[in-house]
């Protein structure tokens, strides 16, 4: 057996069955690796920006890693902003990196880079094989370190020489410690801040987001008055009509900071404090207010289900009341397209079970208050700030949860930056609807001129619009083998979505905003 083979041997005896890969020379062997083991299944991305976003979305609706397989440095250095997304999603993932051999690495050949020192800083674990006998042991170390909650990055670099040699040994499964309990002191902490009567929000992230987690939050703060809140975003929220509503801390730092005005106490989930997205000229980083007290009640590594169970308990709070049950949402009848008109129509229409992924950037923040009362669903968010994630995390999220309707709501800038992740929905055949919101500019960036007090002229102005030439969603999407139309207005949106929810396999929808 070569190393290869004792690698895909190792991830396949670990659960791990998919990976989505863009091969190069360096790789050769593990790609052909893939024949003689069965079992793998692989899925192509014509960009490492769609391979790597494409496990983030896997990993968070499949609840284990996915492999990657990138081609040297480049490789792995194209696929960097959607690993730092993943990384702020907390999802583990396993990349193998394709490299040089090891003794041709001196030469200094054209492809040949700081492979690890690009991998480190979206990793929590880095190593480069050195021998084939060894490589299978790695492997099973890259997924130990990436499975423990809530889940981390491993890159392991494969030297080809290592791959293509004989001597290869599958290594046993190693354990995976589970997460550690929080301490008495913590919960100690956080029960005198809820009973202090003071106005406290308990703040919840990761795996907290979950609707048996958000359950047992809401019997927290009903006991005790406190406010349930969430970061502005977030790898994956479970929520939709009959489930325990979570609020979001607004994205628009004078809004977020009105929102936390009188907060004396903050009790940490799971999460950080939160902080701008950036610096704006004389406005806080902070948003909660500088005097007020945090609270760590867990840290993302520990059992927060635990935590908010046992805390509930402390407080003595009975069981949550049931969640509160909406109204389903009317589909309007008529009227302009505006964000609310259009979240309107989203929410009417979402399908039982979807997982939606949100990178709708300005035309969206009405969708997700909106969509409380759809159906239950799963809300994916663009955690890293780096654009250019919807696409590929939508593609990901349909391998990784088959039977499920994926509902993309993106912003047309964002889009472009992975377009090519569209090819990959047509060829795998996944049910995911593209909702396209053509403003044809950059339209975040024209408020963030005035938020920080830049005064814009035209050539400035000529970098925030896409409008010249316009570009043609139905033809790139077309192009790609995903069937495509435009709407210009509510009802033919409506009609749109409401057919492309329903066809299996991908559709986009360009519209007109
Ligand atoms: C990787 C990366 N590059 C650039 C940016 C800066 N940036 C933030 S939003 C944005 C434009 C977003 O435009 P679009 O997706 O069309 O959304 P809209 O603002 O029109 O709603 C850019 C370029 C970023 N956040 N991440
Ligand atoms: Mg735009």
């Amino acid at each position: 057996m070569n190393g290869a083979e004792s690698l895909v041997r190792t991830l396949l005896a670990h659960g791990i069955d998919t990976c989505f890969a863009n091969p190069g020379t360096s790789e050769m062997h593990f790609v052909a690796a893939l024949d003689q083991v069965p079992g793998m299944h692989c899925v192509l991305g014509l960009f490492e920006g769609v391979v790597t976003g494409a496990a983030d979305g896997y990993a968070r609706m499949a609840g284990k890693p996915a492999a990657t397989l990138l081609h040297c440095g480049p490789g792995l250095a194209n696929g960097l902003a959607n690993l730092h997304n993943a990384r702020r999603a907390e999802v583990p993932m396993v990349n193998i990196v394709g490299d040089q051999a090891t003794y041709h690495r001196p030469l200094d050949a054209p492809l040949t880079a700081d492979t690890e020192g690009w991998a480190r800083p979206v990793s929590c674990w880095t190593r480069t094989g050195s021998r084939a006998e060894t490589v299978g042991a790695d492997a099973a170390a890259a997924i130990q370190a990436a499975m423990p909650a809530p889940g981390g990055i491993s890159t392991l670099i494969l030297p080809s020489d290592v791959s293509w040699d004989d001597g290869g040994v599958v290594a046993p499964v190693l354990a995976v410690p589970s997460a550690p309990q929080v301490a008495p002191s913590a919960l100690d902490e956080a029960a005198a801040a809820l009973r202090s009567g003071e106005p406290t929000v308990l703040l919840v992230a990761g795996r907290a987001l979950r609707a048996d987690a958000l359950a047992i939050a809401h019997r927290i703060v009903t006991a005790t008055g406190a406010r349930l809140m969430c970061p502005t975003s977030n790898g994956r929220i479970e929520r939709g009509r009959g489930r325990h509503p979570v609020e979001r801390v607004p994205y628009a730092i004078d809004q977020a900071v009105a929102a936390l005005q009188d907060v004396r106490h903050l009790i940490l989930v799971g999460a950080q404090a939160p902080v701008g997205f950036f610096a704006y000229p004389g406005k806080p980083g902070r948003m909660q207010p500088e005097d007020a007290a945090v609270h760590v009640l867990a840290r993302p590594e520990q059992d927060l289900v635990d935590a908010l169970e046992r805390l509930a308990d402390r407080l003595g709070a009975p069981p949550a009341p049931p969640a509160p049950m909406l109204p389903a949402p009317e589909l309007p009848r008529g009227g302009r397209i505006n964000p609310d008109s259009v979240a309107q129509v989203v929410a009417a229409l979402m399908p039982e079970n979807a997982v939606v992924v949100d990178e709708s950037i300005t035309f969206g923040r009405a969708f997700y208050n909106t969509a409380m009362a759809s159906p239950p669903h799963d809300w994916l968010q663009l955690t890293g700030g780096a654009i250019g994630a919807g696409l590929p995390l939508a593609t990901g999220a349909a391998i990784g949860a088959p039977g499920r309707r994926v509902v993309t709501l993106q912003a047309d800038g964002s889009a472009l930056y992975t377009v090519q992740a569209l090819w990959t929905q047509a060829r795998e055949k996944l049910d995911v609807t593209t909702v396209i919101l053509s403003n044809r500019k950059y339209a975040i960036l024209l408020h963030e001129l005035a938020n920080v007090g830049a005064n814009p002229g035209r050539t400035a102005l000529d970098m925030l619009d896409l409008g010249n030439p316009s570009i043609d969603w139905t033809h790139i999407a077309t192009g790609f083998g995903v069937e495509a139309a435009q709407a210009d207005t509510l009802e033919r949106f409506a009609d749109l979505l409401a057919s492309a929810n329903r066809r299996p396999g991908p559709f986009l929808i360009e519209l007109m905003i």
